[in-house]
């Protein structure tokens, strides 16, 4: 079987609501993966909850509740989240499933017997929220810790570690050849730099059961749980193993109960995740998959973080996006767009409430709404909705979006594929005002003329269905249906000019996006 197309997101903490960040990680993966499978790919898509650590003990016993149950708990509103945001994933992991729990522990196992684990005493500083040890170097001058590290405590007792010494220059060596690793390409120069400039301390991956109870046990000492980050990075092959990849059941020597699938699914093609766990993932997750003999995934793209209004997002301080009533008020596909249109793969990113409003009248509501609803009007109004005969006027210019949306999504350029099709809306736009198909309607003379244009914007209606499919599934389908076609417009193989038959009957044309008087 051929190895699919394998996309992941980070799992997040399930220590409270999901907010903006964790929207705008999951829709990008999305997109992705929907871009990817509309391109012939077949797509393996996997996302989900990180439900061990401090972090969601505390937010457990805060609430008075047993963490196990907190997480159940939780993870419906998660679940019913990945819903609302229209999320295609094939897969939702939890890190308190029992399949992810056993490849942890099988993974640990393997690399402790292997020799890459040793025990140790550790004395120094500890930030409780940061669930790290602290060094000398992260003192500020004053000798203080930065705020960001939370309560720093002192700390004297045994852990295990995982040697990360001696294992720099190969990871240099394996970034500076595959330029694609980690992208963009300063978060690789990022990296990079730190890894040269760095001496890499050996990783703790132990919390004694004494202090932190909510882990999963290190199965060769019982008085110690796994470290958060070493448990919930091998969700990105503990879920594969659980399909049946081989690759990863051999390599971590695991017996495991005889899975429904066979899916060969390692190495992940893409992990997407945010700016501030670069290291976890591009520095930690290839050693730990270095010492399993398992290949590293093929690419971290990273994105950026969003604030609101120029300032942190932040419950305490009520800064929030609430992506939930974002949807419930303007429609999920608006969400989708406004956040990818908005911000690039890449930087930081400012929500506005003005720039959502602006982007939904400007972008959605004039722009691709009302070509779609002109386009259909008139054709039910001048020829009974049905399709005149094919005319290649705007051919030309759909060609050479598609191609160019093509070779866009094929580098997950999402922000600039949003403005070649956009680019389409408005040439088709533009058209309608030229051409005035509503002046000529009037004129029998003119009843050639107006199939002509009525033809060219019918078939650009549905070409620009197919091609803001991944984005704007819900959208997509609804010019679809509009256009009296079946299922959804999910191929681009479909995106060719002359496809709409003379003769076809339409649907009826409904607004797409509902103005608001804002
Ligand atoms: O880090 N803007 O979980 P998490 C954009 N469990 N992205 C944001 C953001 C913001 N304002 N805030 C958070 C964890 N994110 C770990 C991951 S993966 C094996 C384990 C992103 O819930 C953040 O960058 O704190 C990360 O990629 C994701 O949300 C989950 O963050």
């Amino acid at each position: 079987m051929n190895k699919r197309f394998y996309i992941t997101t980070a799992i997040d903490y399930v220590n409270g609501q999901p907010h903006l960040g964790h929207a705008y990680e999951k829709v990008i993966a999305d997109v992705i993966a929907r871009a990817r499978r509309s391109l012939g790919q077949d797509v393996f898509f996997l996302t989900g909850l990180d439900e061990h650590g401090q972090k969601v003990q505390q937010a457990a016993q805060a609430e008075g509740k047993d963490p196990q149950a907190y997480c159940d708990q939780l993870a419906q509103d998660w679940k019913a989240f990945a819903g609302a945001l229209g999320l295609t994933n094939d897969d939702f992991v939890r890190t308190t499933d029992a399949r992810h729990k056993e490849i942890v522990q099988a993974s640990l196992a393997k690399v402790n017997a292997d020799g890459h684990v040793y025990k140790a005493t550790y004395t120094g500083f500890y930030s409780v929220k940061e669930e790290t040890f602290l060094t000398e170097k992260d003192r500020r001058p004053d000798g203080t810790f930065d705020p960001s590290f939370g309560q720093v405590i002192e700390l004297n007792e045994e852990n295990y570690f995982f040697k990360l010494k001696d294992q720099q220059q190969w990871l240099i060596d394996y970034i500076e050849k595959n330029p694609d690793f980690i992208q963009p390409s300063y978060r690789r120069n990022e990296v990079l730099g730190f890894l040269k400039n760095n001496t890499l301390e050996d990783l703790c991956i132990s919390r004694p059961k004494a202090r932190l109870s909510w882990g999963i046990p290190i199965p060769f000492d019982s008085n110690y749980v796994t470290f958060v980050w070493f448990d919930a990075l091998v969700n990105y092959i503990s879920i594969p193993a659980a399909h049946g990849d081989k690759s990863v059941t051999s390599a971590v020597h695991s017996e495991l109960r005889t899975p429904n699938s066979e899916l060969p699914l390692w190495p992940a093609d893409i992990h997407v995740i945010g700016k501030d766990i670069v290291k976890f993932h591009a520095v930690y997750w290839p050693i730990m998959l270095k010492a399993l003999g398992l290949p590293l995934p093929k690419q971290l793209l990273v994105h950026g973080w969003w604030q609101k209004d120029g300032a942190k997002i932040s419950k305490s301080t009520g800064n929030v996006v609430d992506p939930v009533a974002i949807i419930n008020e303007w429609g999920v596909d608006a969400f989708r767009f406004y956040v990818l249109r908005e911000l690039d793969i890449g930087p930081d990113g400012n929500w506005t409430d003005a720039g959502f409003n602006s982007r939904y009248s400007a972008e959605l509501a004039n722009g691709l709404g009302n070509l779609v609803n002109r386009s259909l009007s008139m054709l039910k109004r001048y020829r009974n909705g049905v399709v005149p005969a094919p005319s290649n006027e705007l051919a030309a210019d759909a060609e050479k979006v598609v191609a160019e949306t093509k070779a866009l999504l094929e580098q997950n350029e999402l922000q600039k594929a949003l403005q070649s099709i956009w680019s389409l809306v408005t040439r088709a736009n533009q058209y309608i005002d030229k051409t005035a198909p509503f002046k000529l309607a009037k004129d029998p003379a003119q009843a050639q003329r107006l199939d002509e244009i009525l033809y060219n914007l019918v078939e650009t209606c549905r070409i620009l269905a197919v091609l803001v499919w991944p984005f704007l599934p819900g959208t997509a389908g609804k010019i679809n249906a509009q256009l009296g076609l079946p299922g959804e417009p999910d191929k681009l193989s479909a995106a060719v000019w002359g496809s709409l038959k003379a003769g076809h009957q339409i649907g009826d044309p409904a607004a797409l996006f509902p103005r608001k008087d804002v």
